[in-house]
Formats: C-alpha cells, structure tokens, sequence
C-alpha cells in the first residue's frame, strides 16, 4: 500500500522535512538539484511528489495524493472538499495583511465607507475580510507582484503575504492591517484515510508529536 505526499518546493518542503524524519522517513532526493517529480524516500512504500503550492489542496481532494501539506491561505481559497485537516503543522508561518502606500489614508477610506480598489490574488480571505468589516471593495485578481497594483494606481490596497517585511518596505508599501496569522497544515484524502487508515494513522501521531513550539 504505496503511500503518497504532495508538498510543493521551497520553504513547505524545507520545513517538512524534520517532520519526516521524525517519522522515519528520509526523502533521498535533494529537489533543489533534480528535476524529477517524484521522489522515494528510504521507506520502499512512501513517495513524496513535487506540485505547485496552490496546487497542492487539488491533488489532494482528487486522491492524486492521500496527504500533503499547504498553507492556510491556500486551503481557505482552494475550500477543503474531499479533506480532512487533521494538524496545523505551525511551519511556513507568516501573516495576510492588508497594505497600501504610505501617503494612502486607509483608515479614514474605511470610516468614510469609500468603495477602495483591491489587488490580490487571494480573493476569498479578502472578500470575506471586507465583508467582515462591512467596507465596499472592488476585487482585482492578481496572480503575483501585488506590491506594483498601489505603485501604478492599478488599487489603492493589496492583500498578500507577509514574513519580515521586507518585500513591503522594498516598494515603501505599509502593512496597515493584519488580516489573520497564517502556517500549514497537513491534510489527508478522505478516502485514503478509510482505506490505507493505519500508515496514514501512524504517520499522523508521529507528525503531531514533532509540531515546532
Ligand atoms: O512560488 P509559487 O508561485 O510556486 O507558489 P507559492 O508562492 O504559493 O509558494 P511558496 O513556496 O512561496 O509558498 C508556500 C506557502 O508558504 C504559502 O502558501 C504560505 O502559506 C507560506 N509562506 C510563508 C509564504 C511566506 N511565508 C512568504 N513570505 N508564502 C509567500 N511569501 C511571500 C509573500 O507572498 C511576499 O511576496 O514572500 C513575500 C513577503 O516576504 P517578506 O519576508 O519580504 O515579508
Ligand atoms: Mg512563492
């Protein structure tokens, strides 16, 4: 019974890693110096397979795989039909926060009820976050370099990610609000979970037992 990961490449993969291991499960290819798409691990009856990380959560709900790992943002805007999300893993961690230029008063468009232009390419977390808030925004889907939608007047306000800062500051962009606090999670195949139910367990117990503090 092959059990089969989905984690996408970079910090998501990086930070997984110790978890594995945790479980006894060592990846024996470096991602980062292949290409290939499917990695063994020392394991004969686990794989990891390489997807995009909005990519993930779909891979997942169809059975392409019985587990990966994805980031709260991408899950909330992907939904989790066909999941089950039994950890929050508490890596990859960063924030989704509202910004805007500097000489932008957002606080008062918001207390004016102004309709205020929005680019990001989470659309749900924002649609839902304004609609929390009861303030009229116009949506624009973006599907990378936010930072540039305030810069050119394409929106007066971006949604996006958020670790150091430093990607903000770079475009003198102010975080002025912070939407919600953001880190992965694993999420299983309903289906998997039924029929491969003991490795999928084991897997699960020994993951939540290496979550970092
Ligand atoms: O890159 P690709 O288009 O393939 O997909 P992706 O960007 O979704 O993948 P990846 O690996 O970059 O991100 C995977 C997950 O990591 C995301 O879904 C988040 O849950 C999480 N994560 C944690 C982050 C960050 N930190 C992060 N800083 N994802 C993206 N960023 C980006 C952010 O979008 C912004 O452009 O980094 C920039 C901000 O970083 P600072 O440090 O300059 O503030
Ligand atoms: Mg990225």
């Amino acid at each position: 019974m092959t059990i089969t990961l989905a984690l996408s490449k970079g910090r998501i993969f990086e930070e997984t890693l110790p978890l594995l291991r945790a479980a006894g499960i060592e990846v024996l290819e470096d991602p980062e110096k292949s290409r290939k798409l499917i990695l063994a691990t020392n394991q004969p009856d686990v794989r990891v397979v390489l997807v995009r990380a909005s990519d993930v959560p779909t891979y997942v709900q169809y059975g392409g795989a019985d587990l990966g790992v994805a980031g709260r943002d991408v899950l909330i805007e992907h939904g989790l039909q066909g999941m089950y999300q039994p950890l929050d893993l508490n890596i990859a961690k960063c924030r989704m926060s509202v910004a805007t230029r500097a000489d932008f008063d957002y606080a008062a468009a918001v207390k004016q009820g102004s309709r205020i232009r929005v680019a990001t390419k989470y659309t749900e977390i924002a649609r839902q976050h304004f609609a929390d808030k009861g303030v009229h925004v116009d949506l624009i889907k973006l599907y990378g370099s936010m930072e540039l939608a305030p810069l050119t007047g394409l929106a007066e306000a971006i949604v996006d990610l958020v670790s150091t800062g430093s990607t903000l500051r770079a475009n003198k962009l102010v975080e002025v609000e912070r939407i919600m606090d953001i880190s992965s999670r694993l999420v299983v195949n309903q289906a998997a979970l039924k029929l491969k139910r003991e490795p999928l367990r084991q897997l699960i117990d020994a993951f939540a037992a290496a979550i970092p503090k």
